[in-house]
């Protein structure tokens, strides 16, 4: 069983390598065509070809993630899709591409309800014990808060259009949701060294649901947040258990978490943690670098998954 397994994952390799060479042969057919019109010397050569490979990356990475859908419904961090790929070497270039699903992370986006008046109690506990983790100060959380909420009444430590427009640049509060974690940065409080330790943690397009096959210890941890009474935190020791149990059983279902140990189990059975986890991934974030003689260019992509199908939510080619 397990060796077919492994044999899938190696035809499934096969299969988006030989896709890759193909588009990168096209690609370069294409190129061919238009450097000898553009005439735009070794530079713009290189830099079209640097282009057109990283694209060719995230061409493999949506092979990738429609291949493995097929195969279940789970994500963890062994798959075809985010094992880390070695670079790929085609032609005079190299392509360096990962992919990221963004369940691993915090929403901040969801901290606020939909209305956009009240927060989510039960989120904004989840996030203020990541910030607690990470060593942040809390009034962050309530920064956040403010940004995203519609009203400009400041809570405590946190922060709206008056204090923005007191700064040397000023600014207003967005008052509406982020679109992008670099607009983190415009938030009180968030330094650019706060923003550092937070990027990695937190994103502001996802399903909503944190994927225990994929969540970092720090995410694990701030999950207990805001429980009930009856049920104790997950410290560092209880997150690193899961991650060691989830090794050699992915999770498949919520519900599995009950088999790490009696303590998961008795979170599960007395707090509403089962609403704000899953065991699969939607949106991912792929980043995609081609290479060519020294020449680096770069795409940025968020694709959203349903069913086996992958649809670019963003794209940037830097
Ligand atoms: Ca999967
Ligand atoms: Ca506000």
């Amino acid at each position: 069983m397990k060796r077919l397994r492994g044999n899938e994952d190696g035809i499934a390799l096969l299969v988006t390598l030989l896709v890759l060479v193909l588009i990168v042969a096209l690609a370069n057919e294409i190129f061919r065509i238009g450097a000898r019109a553009a005439q735009t010397g070794a530079y713009g050569r290189d830099s079209i070809e640097c282009g057109l490979l990283a694209e060719a990356g995230t061409g493999a990475a949506r092979i990738a993630l429609r291949q493995d859908a097929r195969e279940n419904s789970y994500d963890t961090l062994d798959e075809f899709w985010s094992r880390p790929v070695p670079p790929i070497e085609l032609g005079n270039g190299v392509i360096n591409v990962t992919v990221e699903d963004e369940e691993r992370k915090i929403d901040l986006n969801l901290l606020v309800m939909p209305n956009g008046i009240a927060p989510d109690e039960q989120r904004l506990a989840i996030f203020r014990r990541l910030l607690d983790i990470l060593g942040i100060d809390g009034a962050v959380a309530d920064a956040v808060v403010d940004w995203l909420d519609a009203d400009d009444s400041p809570r405590v430590g946190g922060a709206e259009t008056a204090y923005y427009q007191g700064l040397p640049y000023p600014y207003s509060a967005k008052n509406d949701l982020f679109d992008t974690v670099d607009e983190l940065r415009l938030v009180k409080g968030v330094t650019g060294e706060v923003f550092e330790k937070l990027r990695p943690f937190v994103t502001v397009f996802s399903s909503a649901k944190v994927n225990i096959n994929t969540a970092p210890k720090e995410v694990i941890m701030a999950l207990s947040a805001g429980s009930i009474a009856g049920a104790g935190e997950i410290g560092p020791a209880e997150a690193d258990q899961l991650i060691a149990y989830r090794r050699d059983h992915p999770f498949r279902s919520v519900s599995d978490i009950k088999n790490v140990s009696p303590f998961f189990a008795d979170l599960y059975g007395k707090t509403l943690l089962q609403n704000y986890i899953d065991v699969r991934s939607t949106v991912f974030h792929v980043r995609s670098i081609g290479t060519v003689a020294g020449t680096a260019r770069t795409v940025d992509a968020i694709g959203l998954r349903s069913g086996n199908e992958i649809q670019w939510r963003f794209w940037r080619l830097e």
